[in-house]
């Protein structure tokens, strides 16, 4: 069982027998599902692995504004617009919330974005696709933001307080962006001319595979799965997650008209679930080593980003400084 878990990666879970007394205590009030808060002891690797995730989480929400960014200046009508600016807006929220959680645990703002800057740290793979036609906006908001939920909603009872909070607000935001994106997609496919019609299907076959990626590796192959299981960081392994969404989706596939890019797809009677085809998972390593279609872009476009809003926040600082120079003075 060991050796097994070491070939494909997995990292093993101390057993109770094998924890320091501080560690016992803490596995124990993670069993008793008591919350952890930032001035608890914790174990460093919790701490590592929370600041690894979140701060992943975090680089997802704001890289993952870009693909609908390139749309706000192509929307069809000004409705739309708004509605999409409204959306890219909350992911940012969603950003800040989500460094903000991480910076509980002692982490750098500055330094994990400069470690995304170079290429040092992850963020999703879907990000790395390229949104070619308004219905990407439709299939991004429905199929993205539904996987997304689809993982946040369980993050919601997470065992770190801050990060637990935090998805709570970020839930509701993204169950309203899933249901905006499919509204573009009935709307396209209810009063769309054929053409319209053939770019919603275009959309769903490009980016459907890629959001079943969004899960992570297949269990077997998550490294860090069984610890993060074990500490209740992860309340659903990345298979049984992408499961649910699977399950979940194709009825509102179906419902749209459309079909899935996957010929092994089909309802299992027996299990209860859909079957559905290999994931392409050289693809995805690919596109987790820089690879994918859009990463160098994706990157560079944030760096720019961030080097000129540099006076921005100097200014803001400043002016702040001068606020709290002047109060100091009154008082
Ligand atoms: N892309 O051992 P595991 C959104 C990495 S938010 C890139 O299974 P873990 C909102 C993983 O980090 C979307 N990397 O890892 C929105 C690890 O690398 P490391 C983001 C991936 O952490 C919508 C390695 O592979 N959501 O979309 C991916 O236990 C629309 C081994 O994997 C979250 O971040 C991937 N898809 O499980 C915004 C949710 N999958 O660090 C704009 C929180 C895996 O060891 C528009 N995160 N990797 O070098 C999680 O739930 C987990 O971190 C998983 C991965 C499930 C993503």
């Amino acid at each position: 069982m060991y050796a097994q878990l070491v070939e494909t990666g997995v990292k093993r879970v101390k057993t109770l027998a094998e924890m320091s007394p501080e560690e016992r205590t803490f596995q124990e009030k993670v069993d008793a599902e008591i919350k952890i808060e930032p001035r608890n002891w914790m174990p460093e690797a919790y701490r590592k692995t929370l600041v690894r995730q979140i701060s992943q989480h975090a680089h997802s929400e704001i890289v993952g504004m870009l693909p609908e960014g390139n749309w706000v200046t192509r929307a069809p009508t000004l409705k739309r617009k708004l509605q999409l600016m409204a959306k890219i807006q909350d992911e940012a929220g969603h950003g800040l919330y989500l460094y903000s959680a991480m910076e509980t645990l002692g982490a750098s703002r500055d330094e994990e974005i400069e470690n995304l800057h170079q290429g040092k740290s992850k963020y999703s793979s879907i990000f790395n696709y390229p949104t070619l036609n308004w219905a990407d906006m439709g299939a991004v908001g429905w199929l993205v933001d539904g996987a997304a939920i689809v993982n946040q909603v369980v993050l919601q009872r997470t065992s770190y307080g801050p990060y637990a909070r935090a998805m709570v607000r970020i839930c509701k935001e993204e169950s309203f962006h899933q249901r905006q994106g499919y509204q573009i997609l009935l709307d396209l496919m209810r009063e769309g001319t054929k053409e319209q019609k053939a770019m919603v299907q275009d959309a769903i076959n490009r980016l459907w595979w890629p959001s079943l990626m969004m899960f992570g590796p297949s269990d077997e192959h998550s490294p860090n799965s069984k610890q993060s299981m074990a500490w209740k960081i992860k309340r659903k392994s990345n298979d049984e997650l992408r499961q649910m969404f699977i399950d979940q989706t194709i009825p509102q596939l179906e419902f749209l008209g459309c079909t899935a890019p996957d010929p092994d797809l089909k309802w299992n009677e027996e299990t209860g679930h859909y079957d559905f085809g290999e994931i392409d998972w050289n693809e995805f390593y690919e596109v987790l080593k820089g690879n994918g279609p859009c990463n160098r872009e994706r990157i560079a476009t944030r760096k720019k980003a961030i080097d000129e809003g540099a006076w921005v926040r100097q200014a803001a600082k400043a002016y702040a400084e001068k606020q709290q120079q002047k109060q100091h003075t009154a008082a």
